[in-house]
């Protein structure tokens, strides 16, 4: 393929503007092929960027290390380019969408002029969700970095069929790449290349365009993650009446063989990845994978939301994961044809991680320093993840592809707290729901750089992620809720990261997840009992069998702290505030519910 057998007009403006701004030294179209990827790994191989893993630990797969100053998504750094700031909302840097432009584009010093010289542009046509699904969209990412074809082979579907269609006509998300790093004749490439002090993660909603400079990492350079399937879909999902989320999708199914599909939305690094491919400790319940990062849904004829993951793959946090915690993480990346970037290498080519089954004696740390057992460094960083094919994974859902996507029974919310958030929490309507979404709080990780462990209100895991005014946002989630005709999923709140006052977890958590998946079940078939409380439905009894736990956790876990979450109403007002007059009434509403049940 090149440009000249392209027909769309509008493409190859597009195209042919980017290569003449950029001034890649090559532009090669990607096709998906496997063919290709081994071409594109071999050459980051040869160029010292990807290190070939020992085939019998894990066939076909790569090492990578970043630069230390690029190891996560960076929040100060992305951009909603709206029109208005208004329309960005409080909870969103913005920028002046012509501002923003001049600086990336700029035809004098912008930053991406010449920023691909000693480099090939890479044309990669992709696809969210199944090719043919109507609730997939499709988007060609322009980018300079092998790495990010790569793992964008893994992540979505690359083919040239999609590159046909968009020929065609069929609209596209225009994403635009560049790690910021030219190269002159002569030049040593780095092995990670970035310009680290100059990042850029920016969105212009109004025109579907995405344009990513200077890092080369995660959700900041695989564009059709967070920038495309969440940030510009919400958009979209806003405009056209459905829904983008941060949400896993799993496939429960009950002794008795009765299957419910379960969407949960978790902050980054509060266990989406573990939830959705969960082996549960309850005999005879079953979970099953369709996605485990994003949901898109749309109302069935029936009424029903209908979830898409728009994935191919996963992008999982590495640190934690082990046969453990999560067997079928550990199960799907050793059957190989992964990327492990900023682990550590052992030295029979092997990865490792803190929380791995087994500690080697030595290995190379993810920044190539030698490491040995008991070292108080980590060997791989906190955000080092592993990109691999879902279509590996163990106990992925035979219709995980299916293009009508799956019926949603239940939401989850949740976030880490240590304090005050029981369990599991049931919405006593849909508008309740909301407000629970709208209120979730969580202690911050290390998928995003900054202070580790602070609390923040993360809305629906959505605060780095919704492109427009969060306020909106929350109208957009109630007006779902009184579609007409609509079956909507109950809502429940969920947290699995409760500690005692001496500091111990007070839930096992993974697999033990499944007592309160399974209560969830029961109360979607109205089977389970619950107690009201001021803050919603408690279980009465969560099937705790065969768990050794004290009672007292038992009871603290599943009880409404009631001075405690008198504790939290002027911290959800301060929150509310932000919103101004955007803030929809229904939820102040709530709030003066909550506040008025929990003095009685
Ligand atoms: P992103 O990919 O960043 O969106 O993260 P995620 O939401 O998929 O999180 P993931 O499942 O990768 O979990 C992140 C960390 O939380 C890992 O270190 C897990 O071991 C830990 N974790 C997951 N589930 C549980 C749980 O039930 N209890 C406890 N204590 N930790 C958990
Ligand atoms: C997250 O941070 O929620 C992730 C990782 O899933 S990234 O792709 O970097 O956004
Ligand atoms: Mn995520």
């Amino acid at each position: 393929m090149d440009i000249t057998k392209l027909k769309n007009k509008k493409l190859v403006e597009w195209l042919q503007g980017w290569i003449d701004l950029c001034t890649p030294d090559e532009v090669v179209f990607c096709d998906g092929s496997k063919k290709q990827y081994n071409k594109i790994a071999n050459m980051l191989v040869k160029a010292g960027v990807f290190i070939k893993l020992d085939d019998e630990k894990k066939p076909n797969s790569y090492a990578v290390r970043s630069d230390v100053g690029d190891v996560a998504r960076v929040e100060e750094r992305t951009f909603i380019c709206s029109k208005t700031k208004e329309e960005a909302g409080p909870t969103n840097n913005w920028c002046d969408p012509v501002e923003m432009r001049a600086i990336l584009c700029g035809k004098q010093n912008g930053l991406y002029k010449g920023c691909m010289k000693g480099r090939t542009m890479y044309v990669i046509p992709f696809s969210m969700g199944p090719v043919d699904s109507p609730i997939s969209k499709y988007g060609i990412e322009l980018t300079d970095s092998g790495y990010v074809v790569c793992n964008m082979n893994i992540m979505t579907r690359v083919s040239p069929k999609i590159l046909e269609r968009i020929d065609d006509g069929t609209e596209f998300v225009k994403c635009v790449h560049s790690v910021g790093a030219p190269l002159n004749p002569g030049d040593a490439d780095s092995t990670w290349p970035c310009d680290a002090k100059h990042k850029y993660i920016t969105h212009f909603p109004d025109t579907r365009e995405i344009l990513s400079y200077g890092s080369g990492y995660g959700g900041n350079a695989l564009l059709g993650k967070k920038c495309f399937a969440l940030r510009i879909a919400s958009v979209q999902a806003r405009d056209e009446g459905w829904l983008a989320e941060h949400m896993l999708i799993l496939k429960l199914t009950n002794p008795k063989g009765s299957v419910k599909y379960v969407a949960a939305a978790f902050p980054s690094a509060c266990g989406k990845t573990n939830l959705a491919m969960m082996e549960p400790t309850l005999k005879g319940w079953k979970v099953e994978t369709i996605g485990d990062d994003i949901a898109w849904m749309k109302f069935g004829e029936d009424g029903r939301l209908y979830a898409i993951n728009p994935e191919a793959g996963f992008f999982g946090v590495a640190p934690g994961t082990s046969m453990q915690s999560n067997p079928n993480a550990m199960r799907t990346v050793n059957k190989g044809n992964c990327i492990f970037t900023n682990c550590a290498i052992t030295e029979d080519g092997d990865i490792f991680w803190e929380g791995m089954d087994e500690t080697p004696d030595f290995c190379v740390d993810w920044l190539r320093r030698p490491w040995k057992k008991g070292s108080k460094a980590k060997a791989a960083n906190p955000n080092a993840r592993f990109t691999a094919p879902a279509s590996q994974c163990p106990v992925i859902a035979k219709e995980w592809e299916d293009p009508a996507g799956v019926p949603i029974s239940a939401f989850l919310f949740g976030g880490r707290r240590a304090a005050v958030v029981p369990l599991v929490n049931e919405a006593t309507s849909w508008e309740h729901g909301v407000f629970l979404g709208a209120t979730m709080a969580s202690e911050k990780t290390a998928a995003a750089a900054g202070v580790v462990g602070e609390l923040r209100f993360d809305p629906f895991a959505m605060l780095p992620f919704c492109g427009y005014h969060m306020g909106d946002y929350f109208a957009h989630w109630l007006k779902i809720g009184k579609k007409s005709g609509a079956k909507l999923p109950k809502i429940y709140y969920v947290n699995w990261f409760r500690k005692a006052a001496d500091g111990h977890w007070l839930w096992p958590g993974f697999g033990e997840n499944s007592r309160v998946l399974k209560w969830v079940f029961e109360r979607c078939d109205d089977k389970a009992d619950a107690v009201s409380t001021p803050i919603g439905n408690l279980p009465k009894d969560l099937d705790f069998g065969g768990l050794d736990m004290p009672e007292a956790d038992k009871k603290e876990l599943l009880s409404c702290d009631v001075e405690g979450w008198k504790g939290v109403i002027p911290e959800i007002k301060n929150h509310f505030a932000k919103f101004g007059d955007r803030l929809p009434k229904e939820l102040n509403k709530q709030l003066e519910g909550l506040e008025k049940r929990l003095s009685k």
